[in-house]
């Protein structure tokens, strides 16, 4: 095995330490189906190792020091994450099986999250309030705390800038828990951390399993908020262990999202957008467009170009330039995915496109799916309710515009939603009545560190990215002075 893929230590208050009632574990190639790094994971004597550090360095140097110190560091962090990008979108890659064509230009652009975040550091305002001459009412904003970020393994890196980005800005500090299946980078993380300067504490990197060494960070009474993305069972056992604590929390939880195909719209475009967003991230975003809503009159041709874009994909080992999808990211990810496609099937929609695990000659051993398309969906279907998190569009017509909005909003999730048309009052109209926390008119999965980002209805609380991101990471506190020193 090569050097660089043994991850056997900790990140824990500045230190690089054997975990106490953790274990040496190997992760597995999901391209392969084979070992390919061994990493430390942490118990919960661990994470309260890593929380007392991030205590330790909140209630210390961090939140003492002026934003634009904070801001300083943050920048010459970012700094070094761009050099590294490079390696990172290598090693995120084997890690989680994206191809490096999506993994490149991805990591590529994180230092762009640091560096926004850091630029909020030293404006962090609170208000004064104007009552009558006898007081002088301010408010402040000041960091939350100790936060546990637990992120997921479809996009690792991305996820964790959007959480340890604005709560670094605000003044707070991190135990960061990765997700079991694809830690590695969060390892390379630290070490960019420590090259930075960052004072020890102020991010610590505890990788484990999520009912265990996940439960015990998110019931520990040492931490003041959780950010977390994931599924939304997953929320309800964290909503459940951090009660006794009154933590905050803020979830990310995915979606089902309605893409709509209206015939007025730039055809070409739109399937570009509706199919690359079907099949992005090997199927596993939670902004996949995977309800692809089509207006009747060009229900065919659409299904048609699915079909024909489907062939083209091709579907290979991650770190090859050619390749447009990769494996699934894990084993039981793969099940998920083959159990959904048959579902369609027994529902009656029609197998389109794809369908099949490949697993010939290079593929042999990985989580490799086909580009999947189901024609004739109905959306009260489970494929067309349930996140499936694979590579599979469940194409559904619609007549007009009302059933478009009604379809697209007779659903739980309430993340993202697409639209293409080019009339420009009915984008706005559309837009309007859908009941998501994002809309795409004309494009879709555009994604920035300034443009808030999350769910309504059972995607989530809270938003990441955006000036919104910092509420999530700070608590108001309003001061009142008596200028008459009388009472009352
Ligand atoms: O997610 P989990 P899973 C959806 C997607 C996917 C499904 C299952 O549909 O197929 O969820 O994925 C940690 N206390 N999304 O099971 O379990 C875990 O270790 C504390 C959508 O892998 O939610 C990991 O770090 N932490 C999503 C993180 O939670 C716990 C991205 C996510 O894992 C825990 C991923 C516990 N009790 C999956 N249990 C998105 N929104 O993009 C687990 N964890």
């Amino acid at each position: 095995m090569l050097e660089r893929n043994r991850y056997e230590r900790l990140f824990i208050g500045g230190e690089w330490v054997a975990p106490l009632d953790g274990a040496i574990v190997e992760t597995t190639d999901p391209a392969t189906g084979q070992p390919w790094a061994t990493v430390a994971f942490g118990g919960p004597g661990d994470i309260d190792r890593a929380v007392a550090a991030a205590r330790e360095a909140f209630e210390g140097p961090w939140r003492r020091m002026p934003g634009w110190e904070r801001a300083v560091l943050l920048r010459r962090f970012a700094d070094l994450y761009e050099r590294r990008a490079g390696d990172m979108a290598v090693l995120e890659s084997r890690d989680t099986g994206r191809p490096i064509r999506e993994t490149r230009p991805d990591l590529g652009a994180h230092h762009r999250w640091y560096h926004w975040f850091a630029s909020l550091a030293d404006k962090l305002d609170g208000r004064t309030i104007p009552i009558d001459p006898s007081v002088h009412a301010y408010t402040e904003r000041r960091p939350v705390g100790v936060v546990g970020a637990i992120t997921p393994w479809n996009a690792p890196m991305l996820t964790t800038a959007w959480k340890v980005g604005p709560a670094l800005a605000a003044g707070c500090t991190v135990v960061l828990k990765p997700a079991e299946q694809t830690p590695v980078t969060a390892f390379e993380l630290a070490r960019i951390v420590e090259e930075a300067g960052l004072p020890p504490g102020v991010l610590n990197v505890v990788p484990g399993l999520g009912h265990s060494t996940g439960a015990h960070l998110v019931a520990h009474p040492g931490v003041d908020k959780i950010a977390f993305t994931g599924e939304g069972r997953t929320a309800q056992e964290i909503l459940r262990s951090g009660a006794a604590t009154l933590k905050r929390f803020s979830f990310e939880l995915g979606g089902k999202s309605p893409h709509i195909i209206f015939e007025d719209a730039d055809f070409d475009q739109a399937m570009n957008a509706a199919t690359s967003s079907a099949w992005v991230v090997c199927g596993q975003s939670c902004a996949l467009g995977s309800r692809v809503l089509v207006q009747r009159s060009i229900y065919d041709r659409v299904v048609e170009a699915f079909q024909r874009r489907a062939a083209r994909v091709r579907v290979g080992m991650p770190l090859d330039e050619a390749t447009h999808m990769g494996p699934q990211a894990h084993a039981e990810q793969l099940d998920k995915t083959l159990s959904y496609i048959a579902i369609g099937q027994a529902e009656g929609a029609t197998l389109a496109a794809g369908g099949r695990r490949l697993d010939q000659g290079q593929l042999a051993g990985g989580y490799f799916v086909e580009p999947t398309v189901f024609a004739g969906v109905d959306n009260r279907m489970r494929i067309a309710r349930e996140e499936i998190f694979g590579p599979v569009a469940s194409l559904i017509p619609f007549a007009d515009e009302d059933e478009a909005v009604s379809i697209a909003n007779d659903t739980r999730y309430g993340l993202t939603a697409g639209l293409w048309t080019r009339d420009t009052g009915r984008a706005h109209r559309v837009a309007g009545r859908i009941d998501a926390g994002m809309v795409w008119v004309n494009t879709y999965r555009y994604i920035r560190w300034s443009t808030p980002y999350g769910g309504v209805k059972a995607s989530g609380w809270g938003r990441e990215n955006g000036v919104e991101a910092l509420d999530n990471y700070l608590d108001t506190r309003t001061t009142i002075v008596s200028t008459s020193g009388q009472f009352p």
